[in-house]
């Protein structure tokens, strides 16, 4: 039914839902998110440089990050968010990710304020941010790039990750919608929402708001919409599940010697071929 998926994105956002969206790395985490019933997928740069084994630091390159982006995109019938860490350079370099994401039917960018190379937002104290002029040329150059209507451009302020206060941010938010921006992403890493709250407590409503309660974890999605946040990101959840429940099992079976005491908790064999589709592979060769 919707074969345009940055339409479905925003005619949800439109319909006053707030949608729930989860971090994927690959066409697999992709679907897993697709089949616990999230509305999107958010394909983050975190999640995607672990997956390479590298530090989140703008050293996956932009055509990695696509190709993960597509691999999931072709995976999944919801739309998918992509994180692209601050744009992966000037305006021009936006325009070319802009133009190359839409193509292959991203549903939405993700771009934020951060210098480059950038840093994990949880990483270290007081990243240094573009400025306010130098961000908002290039949130203008994505804009101009894009050749669909439906097509987003979401721009975060690291305002608050940065050490300035809510003023900072809400300048900041209100200049990137001038420029364009489809919605805000609002990000923080405190251990509470009171900024991202004070935030909502003092925003214009003219474009939805996202935000990534990955410290602030106590906050319920019902809590951030009763704020008016339209989007709830959980950034990274899936891959540390993974990676625990990785590490746990290898050690086990290096330790015993046997499967035998793992295998009640690993997944079947079956759950795997359902995941791959090899049943309709085996339809159609009989
Ligand atoms: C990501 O998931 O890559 C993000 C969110 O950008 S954070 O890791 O919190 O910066
Ligand atoms: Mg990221």
């Amino acid at each position: 039914m919707f074969d345009n998926k940055a339409r479905r994105l925003h005619e949800e956002l439109d319909a006053g839902k707030t949608l729930i969206v989860a971090g994927a790395h690959n066409a697999l985490s992709a679907r897993l998110v697709e089949e616990a019933g999230f509305d999107a997928v958010w394909a983050s740069s975190f999640e995607i440089s672990t997956s390479y084994a590298v530090p989140d630091a703008s050293i996956v390159t932009m055509s990695e990050y696509l190709d993960a982006a597509r691999g999931m995109n072709e995976a999944v019938g919801i739309p998918i968010i992509a994180d692209c860490d601050n744009g992966f350079g000037n305006s021009t370099n936006v325009s070319y990710m802009v133009r190359r994401y839409e193509a292959e039917g991203i549903a939405a960018v993700c771009m934020e304020d951060k210098r480059f190379p950038k840093l994990n937002s949880f990483i270290g104290n007081g990243q240094a941010l573009e400025s306010v002029g130098e961000f908002t040329e290039k949130i203008r150059a994505g804009k101009e790039s894009q050749r669909t209507e439906d097509f987003m451009l979401i721009a975060r302020t690291e305002a608050f990750i940065s050490g300035l206060g809510v003023e900072e941010a809400l300048h900041r938010a209100e200049s990137y919608v001038d420029a364009g921006a489809d919605a805000i992403l609002v990000h923080s890493k405190a251990s509470t929402a009171d900024e991202v709250l004070a935030f909502m407590g003092e925003w214009s409503g003219r474009v939805p708001v996202v935000v990534v309660p990955t410290t602030y974890f106590q906050s319920t999605v019902d809590e951030l919409a009763l704020a008016g946040v339209r989007v709830v990101i959980f950034a990274n959840h899936a891959m540390r599940a993974a990676v625990r429940a990785m590490g746990t099992t290898l050690a086990e079976l290096r330790r015993n010697g046997t499967s035998a005491p793992v295998e009640g908790r690993i997944a079947t064999l079956q759950e795997l071929f359902d995941l791959q589709g090899m049943n309709d592979v085996g339809k159609l060769s009989v």
